[in-house]
């Protein structure tokens, strides 16, 4: 197996970079947890983690400002963490627990922060990309400057709805940046076999939207191109797309045996563009840490990690009088 590559020299801080590699750690920690709760039975439902795509959330969070919004699909733990939400109540809600994001009575897929602008969390694909493009009509209409990420997945590109929101998008100029998370596979379908037209960011060309593909595995890439994006979009020459290309380590939920694809596809990705190993190397590389700070971090990051879990077990079970409340009648 070919070893990775050794990064060019960057011009990007220490700061930058350490801050990159503890954000994306805590996900993929994070995450390894999730897998382990719910192997306990800690967890129930499904369950989607987004291990190896971490770089995407971390890198387009670099080029965010305050108040500016995000919205994406059921595979969503990462985005929440990013956006700075509670990794203590994330993981309450995953297992259903009081002290969770919605008070344990949404999970996985149902979870909302109006303090970080995070609006889910949806369960059913694709349907984030029209309420994605409304709240960027919300924004535009208020002329507060913001601009909302709307990120969906490979097989959601292939929807209908998708398409309609592209077309009102651009019409009306909405600060929205459409974030194709392509990880290659949907369910057990991969993009191969699901289109004859690959690159999805240039449907967007049809509509006049302008965009690109990203190399979703180096969070610099993505932060430079995250930053075009979003400076469009404040000027008010959005909607553009980025089509991250990223890759899913894990199943598609807790509950995939993954027959579609070898463990040396996975492995190969995992050893040649890892974006943690990546920025690892650039930290080494460039004497900006050594290997004994790195563990250092490591140590913090897993302190963290735990101590959510440890909040998640010790919070109580939603009391049954919350049945009938936060419900629409
Ligand atoms: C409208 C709708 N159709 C089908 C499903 C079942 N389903 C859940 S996830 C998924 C695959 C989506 O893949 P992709 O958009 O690439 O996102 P990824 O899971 O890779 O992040 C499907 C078909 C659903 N939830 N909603
Ligand atoms: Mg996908």
């Amino acid at each position: 197996m070919a070893a990775r590559k050794t990064p060019e020299k960057s011009n990007v801080s220490k700061d930058e970079l350490l801050k990159y590699y503890r954000d994306m750690l805590l996900i993929r920690r994070f995450e390894e947890k999730a897998g382990q709760l719910y192997g306990m039975g800690l967890i129930g439902g499904f369950c989607h983690l987004y291990i190896g795509q971490e770089a995407v959330v971390v890198g387009l969070e670099a080029a965010a400002e305050e108040g500016d919004k995000r919205i994406t699909s059921y595979r969503d733990h990462g985005h929440m963490l990013a956006c700075g939400m509670d990794a203590n109540g994330v993981m309450a809600e995953l297992t259903g627990r009081e002290g969770g994001y919605s008070k344990g009575k949404g999970g996985s897929m149902h979870m909302f922060s109006r303090e970080k602008h995070f609006y889910g969390g949806h369960g059913i694909v694709g349907a984030q990309v029209p309420l994605g493009a409304g709240l960027a009509f919300a924004d535009k209409y208020k002329g507060n400057g913001r601009v909302t990420f709307t990120y969906f997945g490979d097989g959601a590109a292939n929807q209908g709805q998708v398409y309609e929101t592209y077309n009102m998008a651009q019409l009306w100029n909405l600060p929205v940046v459409f974030v194709i998370e392509n990880n290659q596979y949907a369910m057990g379908t991969s993009v191969a076999r699901s289109t004859k037209s690959p690159s999805l960011w240039e449907r967007g060309a049809a509509y006049g939207i302008k965009g690109e593909a990203v190399d979703g595995m180096d969070v610099l890439a993505v932060k430079a191109a995250g930053e075009k994006a979003v400076a469009a979009c404040r000027a008010g020459d959005g909607p553009y797309i980025l089509e991250m290309n990223t890759y899913r380590y894990r199943g598609h939920s807790m509950s995939d045996p993954a027959k579609y694809r070898t463990r040396e596809e996975v492995q190969k990705m995992r050893d040649e563009k890892d974006p943690i190993e990546r920025v690892r190397d650039l930290l080494l590389t460039g004497s900006h840490a050594t290997d004994d700070d790195l563990k250092a971090i490591d140590r913090e990051i897993k302190a963290i990690v735990n101590e959510s879990a440890e909040f998640a077990k010790n919070s109580p079970e939603p009391d049954v009088s919350e049945l009938w409340t936060d419900i629409y009648a």
